[in-house]
């Protein structure tokens, strides 16, 4: 897969796919990811690729010609490939974007610096829109390389046989299993003793309740569009339970 990146600082793409599984799948040409700089394709003395605000107000605005030069020559070389836009105002990125974008030959994303893109590259150039989440960071260098890094992430060859991106969290909609290793105990904190019986219809139950334990309590959320068997269901309505029973006792010690 070709990962076609448009901005103003390509060096930022440097080492963070040289380093481990990023690193290695680029080797292996499991992946390209091509930074190029938007100020090549910017004119004037000065290659500007920003102008003030039409309207008046603070901050600057990313000009659109540099931008549609720039994906009209990616787009020569790689037709079929998506435009992507990194904003706080795009659709948020889920982990099943990240499953249908690897499906893509290629991908172009547009890293804007400066407070906002004049609104026409949206409208004719950009195919999807994406956030990675409600905050403000100062390009959309990071957003584009945590896109690429999740999406890579589905390409064949790219995880060793050991982690695969179908069995991790977020695999079955769910948050993961505590997790422990060696030593038995550590700061006073054994673990659980389930996990040491060696019977692994057991530890399998355990694992998939505490599954639904943490989703239930950290991100209650996401239990609406996960598929839950006869047994899941139970234990949940079991959590619910228990939930509104400390409730009713928290009430009565208010009074
Ligand atoms: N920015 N998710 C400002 C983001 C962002 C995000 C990208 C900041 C673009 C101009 N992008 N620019 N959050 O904060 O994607």
């Amino acid at each position: 897969m070709i990962f076609d990146v448009l901005t103003l600082f390509p060096g930022m793409f440097d080492s963070p796919l040289q380093e481990s599984i990023l690193g290695r799948a680029v080797k292996q040409q499991l992946l390209e990811v091509r930074a190029h700089n938007l100020r090549d394709w910017a004119e004037g003395k000065h290659l500007t690729t920003d102008d003030a605000p039409y309207g008046g107000g603070d901050g600057m605005v990313m000009k659109p010609e540099p931008v549609a030069r720039a994906v009209a020559a990616l787009k020569q070389k790689s037709p079929a490939a998506k435009v992507v836009l990194l904003t706080p105002q795009g659709k948020p990125f889920k982990q099943n974007d990240a499953r249908s974008l690897a499906q893509e030959s290629g991908l172009i994303f547009i890293c804007g610096r400066y407070e906002g893109f004049d609104e026409r590259i949206r409208q004719t150039l950009v195919d999807e829109e994406f956030s990675i989440g409600d905050f403000v960071l100062t390009g959309g260098e990071l957003p584009a390389m945590v896109m690429i890094d999740a999406i890579s992430r589905f390409l064949p060859g790219v995880l060793g046989s050991g982690d695969s991106a179908l069995t991790d969290s977020f695999a079955d909609g769910l948050l993961e299993y505590p997790q422990y290793t060696r030593p038995a105990v550590f700061n006073g904190l054994s673990v659980p003793e389930v996990l040491l019986s060696g019977d692994h219809g057991k530890i399998a139950q355990w694992r998939r309740e505490q599954q639904l334990l943490r989703t239930f309590q950290r991100r209650p959320e996401l239990l609406e569009d996960v598929f839950l068997s006869n047994s899941d269901k139970v234990f949940i309505e079991k959590l619910k339970c228990q939930l509104e029973q400390q409730e009713e006792i928290q009430g009565d010690d208010a009074d």
